[in-house]
């Protein structure tokens, strides 16, 4: 009895250390003007010059920890550029042409649609337009390491927060 006892306790710890470090970055996405060769991410098609912005920041790079969820809330209609979350998809493509095990959310178009996933393994991945080059930015996932609560968490933090993100 002692003995299940300890492990109910272990499992309790172990599950109040997993909801700490994980959070859910919520970011609202619009569709933006940016400029060709400069505010434009690389390989945006200058017939449309047009970006996400997430949090009214035009297509930034973001930042998350293993085990965090990143949700996008669509505010605006793109109907011919569905808002994507990736892997494996060389630049400038960020998500274009996504498919099968590549897309790791369900694409939207609509406002008012949320979408989201949840990183479970460190990596470099995407989010942007499944159907156009340009339309998107990285996301760089850090491992969740044991002393990842140190200094270093909190930068990678910092940063993410400097992008408007809401942690929940
Ligand atoms: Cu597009």
């Amino acid at each position: 009895m002692a003995r299940l006892s300890n492990l109910l306790l272990v499992v309790l710890a172990a599950a109040t250390i997993f909801c700490v470090s994980a959070d859910v970055l919520s970011y609202t996405a619009t569709f933006v003007q940016c400029v060709s060769n400069a505010s434009c991410p690389q390989g945006n098609p200058g017939r449309f010059n047009r970006t996400f912005a997430l949090n009214d920041i035009v297509s930034p790079n973001l930042y998350l920890m293993v085990g965090d969820q990143l949700e996008f809330k669509l505010a605006v209609n793109v109907s011919i550029h569905p808002l994507t979350i990736c892997q494996n998809s060389p630049l400038p493509k960020f998500c274009q042409g996504s498919n099968g095990t590549d897309v790791l959310n369900v694409p939207i178009t609509v406002a008012g649609q949320t979408t989201s996933t949840t990183f479970t393994t460190a990596g470099t991945y995407y989010y942007g337009c499944n159907y156009h080059p340009g339309m998107g930015a990285t996301i760089t996932v850090f491992p969740n390491s044991v002393d990842s609560s140190s200094s270093n968490r909190h930068s990678k933090r910092a940063v993410a927060a400097r992008f408007g993100a809401r942690h929940q």
